[in-house]
């Protein structure tokens, strides 16, 4: 699909006056307060948090620890509501539209007022996010230093932490066919070399994750693509990146983040299984964990916490990018996670393996492209976070009141005893089994209460 879109917006709609926004001491949302905390606020009341308190305790914690809410920059402060039928809608007056330095590091000065005023404890970024990359490395490393100088400066005033940095590998024309599994060395060279910065980045900025999104790690086409070689190439990728991390004592948990397709047609971090099964055939499970983000699950034709859930079963679930897609629409719409069922089951699982951390729930979201206020960037946040705050309590008080994982004990029960016991202990052998079915017969028909078990949520929700 070819693209309509400029890539930034007209001259005449910007802001004539960057230099108010040069200063230290500059404003750049003049109108919004510190958001605060008031359950009494009415429905028309969408500034301020309605059931995110974040000293509140629920079940040990208190919210924020188990929410840890990380804004994302990409979405936010690059994001301009531009889509391939249509130019930018969302005029941010500080940004000038340029690739220059001095325009960056207004963005993130913005950024850091903004994350304090909505009051998250952290940020998520991709290096070419927040500097712009040059025409060649050094320049690119270069201008990633200074901003992330800047960035250094601001986490330490703000309090603000970097929950995890990631590398663009996707946007290049040098990455069109791949990053790791590109055919051709040179651009594999290109991306070890672009990581190999990133994590001297995320070591200086002290992030607690690094992450790794494949969107062009596929293919389009199996006739020109050998899919063997570009597996074992991203293995060999990912342990060059494990070696370095080691060397230089980065601390960080490394996350793969599962999406199935776009903008490949096929990509091979497909969901959360799939991850799972490359990491253990490549022996990297034990250096690894997975960021999984709903909207994704939904493409690869799962439910919402689908992903979730399955990481979080073996042990393998890192973080979380909390966003929603649109059930009537196929692709990654990347929205806000408004709605409380989900919030609920995801933060369900959150609270059975005992929180996320150092892991967070960062919103990969974008504001829809007629949302073109500056307060709608406030809104969207605040709304999902009360919706988190909303799944916690009723993920605690289902977890706490244990009536639906009583029943889910029960129905698993035979597992317990007799020829069951003896299936989980691996004693039993084919001959045993056909004995067993020989004296007892046809099995009981037994009811999934699938209803029942929807009805109990409802009761919580
Ligand atoms: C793309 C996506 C990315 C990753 C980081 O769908 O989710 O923004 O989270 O590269
Ligand atoms: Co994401």
């Amino acid at each position: 699909m070819s693209s309509f879109a400029p890539k930034s917006s007209s001259a005449d709609e910007r802001s004539a006056d960057y230099a108010q926004y040069d200063r230290d001491e500059a404003v750049f949302f003049p109108d919004i307060p510190k958001i605060s905390f008031n359950s009494e606020a009415g429905a028309n009341e969408t500034l301020v948090f309605k059931t995110y308190n974040p000293k509140e305790v629920v079940l040990g914690k208190t919210m924020e620890e188990w929410l840890r809410f990380s804004v994302c920059f990409w979405h936010t402060f690059r994001g301009t509501g531009a889509d391939p039928f249509g130019f930018p809608t969302l005029h941010r007056p500080w940004d000038d539209g340029s690739d220059s330095i001095e325009n960056a590091k207004r963005r993130m000065r913005a950024a850091f007022e903004f994350f304090s005023k909505l009051g998250v404890k952290y940020w998520a970024f991709h290096d070419r996010d927040i500097a712009p990359e040059g025409s060649n490395l050094e320049v690119s490393n270069k201008n990633l230093d200074t901003l992330v100088e800047l960035a250094e400066q601001l986490q330490q005033k703000t309090g603000v932490h970097l929950l995890w940095a990631t590398c663009n590998l996707f946007a290049h024309p040098r990455y069109m066919n791949g990053a790791s599994t590109n055919p051709d060395a040179h651009v594999f060279a290109y991306a070890a070399a672009q990581v190999k910065k990133g994590l001297e980045v995320a070591l200086r900025l002290g992030a607690e994750n690094f992450v790794f999104w494949g969107g062009r790690e596929g293919y389009h086409t199996l006739l020109n693509t050998n899919i063997k070689k570009e597996l074992d190439n991203m293995a060999a990728f990912f342990r060059l990146v494990v070696a370095y991390k080691k060397k230089i004592g980065f601390n960080g948990t490394l996350l793969i983040e599962p999406k199935p397709k776009e903008p490949t047609k096929h990509q091979y971090d497909y969901d959360a299984m799939t991850v799972i099964a490359f990491l253990k055939t490549y022996g990297l499970e034990h250096e690894f964990k997975l960021n999984i983000e709903p909207n994704h699950t939904t493409l690869a034709g799962h439910c919402h916490e689908h992903d979730v859930a399955m990481a979080a079963a073996f042990g393998m679930l890192g973080s979380i990018d909390s966003n929603t897609g649109s059930p009537d629409l196929g692709w990654d719409t990347d929205q806000f996670p408004m709605d409380v069922k989900n919030t609920t089951a995801i933060m369900k699982i959150v609270i059975e393996q005992g929180g996320l951390q150092p892991g967070g729930l960062n919103f990969d979201c974008k504001v829809r492209r007629e949302s073109t206020e500056l307060a709608d960037m406030f809104i969207a946040h605040i709304g999902a976070m009360d919706a988190f705050a909303r799944g916690l309590k009723c993920a605690a008080r289902i977890v706490d009141e244990g009536v639906l994982s009583m029943q889910v004990l029960e129905r698993y029960s035979s597992y317990s005893i007799d020829i069951g016991a003896r299936v989980e202990s691996e004693e039993t052998s084919l001959e045993e089994l056909e004995k067993y079915v020989l004296k007892n017969g046809e099995p009981e028909r037994r009811s999934g209460r699938q209803e029942h078990f929807e009805s109990i949520i409802n009761h919580y929700v």
